[in-house]
């Protein structure tokens, strides 16, 4: 049984995930599973999309490549895809909103997105794609939408997202007892 939970932070490319990941790990002591990047140190990419200019995840070895480290608990993994991931691994689902599509904009052109990558993403916002996504794959008490535009969001986002966790931990604790 876990003893520290493990969090999806979920949403659209540029909506705060790996900024509200790395304050959380400071402050929780979980670990920042960054699924770009493990995709990218184990070898888990499949193809590349000349039209998004970005790479196909295989999902399968990626579940591979994570699966002992996230059993154990404690990890805040951070992808804009969340349904691939068991339910039993997984304790809460914070999806990231921005909802002014004009602050995405600007974040997502910062990044040098070329005019499809930017619009599938600006649409992907707009329908509110990843939150159905974390609806239709995980129970509705642990999907969670946060707004995430301004640096006051991330304080109080991560205020709400660390008392959840000390919750969580304390409610297992009293479980083991
Ligand atoms: P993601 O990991 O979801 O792709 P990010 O954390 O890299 O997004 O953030 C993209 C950029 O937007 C980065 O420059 C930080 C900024 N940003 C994200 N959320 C913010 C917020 N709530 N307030 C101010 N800036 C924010």
């Amino acid at each position: 049984m876990r003893t520290s939970p493990n969090v999806i932070i979920t949403g659209t490319p540029g909506v705060g995930k790996t900024v509200h990941c790395e304050q959380l790990a400071q402050e929780t002591g979980l670990r920042h599973l960054s699924i770009n990047q493990v995709a990218k140190d184990r070898g888990c990419y499949d193809q590349f999309d000349q039209e998004l200019q970005s790479w196909i995840v295989d999902e399968d070895k990626l579940l591979d490549a994570i699966e002992d480290e996230v059993v154990q608990g404690g990890c805040l993994i951070d992808w804009h895809a969340c349904d691939l991931f068991p339910k039993s691994w997984i304790d809460l689902v914070i999806v990231l909103r921005c909802p002014s599509t004009s602050i995405l904009y600007d974040r997502l052109s910062a990044r040098g997105y070329n005019e499809a990558k930017l619009q599938e993403n600006l649409d992907a916002e707009i329908f509110g794609m990843l939150l159905e996504e974390a609806r239709e794959a995980y129970d509705e008490e642990i999907v969670v939408d946060l707004t995430s535009e301004k640096d006051d969001d991330v304080e109080s986002n991560c205020a709400r997202i660390v008392a959840w966790i000390e919750a969580w931990k304390n409610s297992q604790t009293k479980n083991i007892d």
